[in-house]
């Protein structure tokens, strides 16, 4: 199995419930590290850019108001396999449908404020790391 970088993202609600450490946690004992790190909110442009593929959706607006309402946790994690892994820590889009144990499940409050985001593939993956790290910010590269 390929060694990777995905991007994650603790979402403003589970930043708020104070439960970065927990996430982190559960990446760590997943076999995933953290290889770049940094609390922010993020730029309302910066957002509507990540978010991009998603413009035409009704739900645009409202994700990128609540993107940018709080201080969220962006993150490198490294590891064997680590895009398709951190999609099975975070579990289903909407909480409701996560697997037990699964952050959404854990913390996720709603479709929209669903605690966390991974990239869904190396491309998503490489794109969204360029837009909130420089390769001199991350490490295991
Ligand atoms: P993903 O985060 O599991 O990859 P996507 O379909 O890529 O899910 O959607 C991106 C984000 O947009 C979701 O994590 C969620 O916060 C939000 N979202 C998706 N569908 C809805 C919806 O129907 N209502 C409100 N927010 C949504
Ligand atoms: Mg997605």
């Amino acid at each position: 199995m390929a060694m990777e970088t995905t991007f994650s993202i603790i979402k403003p609600n589970a930043v708020k419930k104070n439960v970065i450490g927990a996430i982190i946690e559960k990446f760590e004992e997943n076999g995933l590290k953290v290889a770049a790190a940094k609390l922010a909110v993020i730029p309302r442009a910066q957002c509507e850019e990540f978010y991009a593929e998603h413009k035409e959706r009704p739900f645009f607006g409202e994700l990128v108001d609540f993107m940018t309402s709080g201080p969220v946790m962006l993150m490198a994690l490294h590891g064997e396999n680590a895009i398709t892994r951190n999609r099975e820590i975070m579990g289903a889009t909407n909480p409701a449908e996560a697997a037990e144990g699964t952050l959404r499940k854990l913390y996720g409050d709603s479709m929209g404020e669903n605690a966390v985001h991974g990239s869904d593939s190396p491309a998503s993956a490489e794109r969204e790391l360029k837009i909130f790290f420089t390769s001199s910010e991350m490490v295991n590269k």
